[in-house]
Order: structure tokens, then sequence, then C-alpha cells
């Protein structure tokens, strides 16, 4: 009979590290530190269930965000932030309707149903959400003639929003993301993280998508290639 030790030694110290319950365990939790921002992205009363481009199932983030957020020293909240008559919404372009495209001088747009004016309640954050310790709260999207899905970059590619500059002024180094929608603000704000060169995270469950015209699927693999970290809310450490 072998005993434990040969048993150990002719697994090699790969395996034995990979059975170390310890080992798996630090292998799958990530602990967010002073250098981690959770981005809240864009969970407003119009994405929410009533609202005017209600994401499915929407309102279901908000439990997992708020328990998540507890991790997070550092918090940034987004609002999408349009101002009345926005180039995005659908009803400016005749005979347009919601998530037909058009071509703007920037590239192609989905457009959208009015969503989030400035000011309105539909643009108000989610009352549920209970995050007291966040700090900044970006708004983007509020020059009339370009739309900003992210909270990095205008949809024009260049025009910043600050949020990189001040990440890196806080000495921030790793971004995980969650909100709405997975296939638009989420990814896009993503995806720019990564161009900044963040160390990204979306966290799936925390996040619902639109999925319109195969943009879930599409979202998804743009942000694999791009090396964003697709977890689980439940892969973050909730205690030291
Ligand atoms: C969003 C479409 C239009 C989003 C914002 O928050 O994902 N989607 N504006
Ligand atoms: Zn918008």
């Amino acid at each position: 009979m072998l005993d434990r030790r040969q048993i150990l030694t002719a697994l090699g110290t790969s395996a034995l590290a990979a059975l170390a319950p310890g080992a798996l365990l630090a292998a799958t939790s990530i602990k967010p530190d002073e250098t981690s921002v959770l981005l809240v992205i864009d969970v407003q009363n119009c994405f929410l269930p009533g609202g005017s481009l209600a994401v499915k199932d929407g309102e279901q983030v908000v439990p997992v965000i708020n328990k998540m957020a507890k991790a997070f020293s550092n918090v940034v909240m987004t609002q999408d932030w349009h101002t009345p008559g926005h180039v995005s919404f659908a009803s400016v372009h005749s005979g347009k309707k919601p998530f037909e495209t058009i071509d703007l001088p920037y590239g192609k747009q989905v457009l959208w149903p009015d969503h989030c004016v400035q000011g309105t309640d539909g643009a108000a954050l989610s009352k549920d959400l209970s995050i007291p310790q966040a700090e900044l709260i970006i708004r983007k999207g509020f020059h009339k003639d370009v739309d900003s899905y992210s909270a990095f970059l205008e949809a024009d590619g260049k025009t910043s929003t600050g949020l990189a500059g001040y990440l890196k002024g806080r000495k921030i180094k790793r971004v995980f993301v969650a909100g709405l929608a997975t296939d638009f603000c989420v990814a896009w704000t993503a995806l720019d993280a990564r161009k900044a060169g963040f160390e990204t995270y979306v966290v799936e469950d925390a996040c619902r998508g639109i999925d319109t015209q195969g943009s879930l699927a599409k979202a998804w693999a743009d942000m694999a290639k791009a090396g964003v970290k697709r977890i689980q809310s439940a892969d973050i450490a909730m205690s030291a």
C-alpha cells in the first residue's frame, strides 16, 4: 500500500496545490483592496421596470450590487444624462423607430426610446441602491450630438469624461463593473477600462443586458478578446 507521502509524491506538487482547499479558495476568491473600485453603471429608473428603456430583470441587480459594494471602499456610480432631443433618441430622427440604427459622424448609433433626460425622475438613480460610501457620480451622454455608453470616453472615441484621470489620481489599478446594461454601457465601460490600462472585471450576475441584434453575445466576445475578466459576485471575498 502507498502511504500518504508516496501518494503526494506521485501526484506531484501542482496536483497537490489543486487539491489543497486553501489553494482552491485563493484561486477563486478576489479581495478588493484600496487600489480597487466598483463602478455601478446606470442603475436608473428608466432602465428598471416601468422605465422607458427597461432592461429585462434589471431590478435583480440591485440587491446583488448592494451586497457586493460592502466589499469596496471605493465605489463610483454613473448616470446616463441626456439632453431633451438627444441624438440617440429615435424620436428626433424622422421615420426611425427605437432599436433601428443610423450612421452618425462618429459611427453607427443604435436609436433608443427617449430615456434618462437630465433632471427627470427617469434619470434618477434607483432609490433601492444602498451604497452610502459611493464617492463620485459620473454623468455621461450630456452632449446633445454625441452618445456615451462608456463611463470613460464618449462615443466619438476621444472626448474623455475625466474618469480615467480621476481613478489614476486615486491610484486605482483594478476596476469591477456592474449594472445596466451588460451589452452597452457595462461592456463599453469595461473595454475602455482595459484600454486605459486597468485590470478589469465584469461581475456577470450584477448586470443585465438589453440584447438587440446579437449585442449581448458580441459584447461578451469583445470583452473576452480585450482581456476583461468575467466573474460572479460570489467570487468576491466579502470579509477579511
Ligand atoms: C444604455 C442604451 C442607451 C445603457 C444607455 O446604460 O446601457 N443603453 N443608453
Ligand atoms: Zn442613453
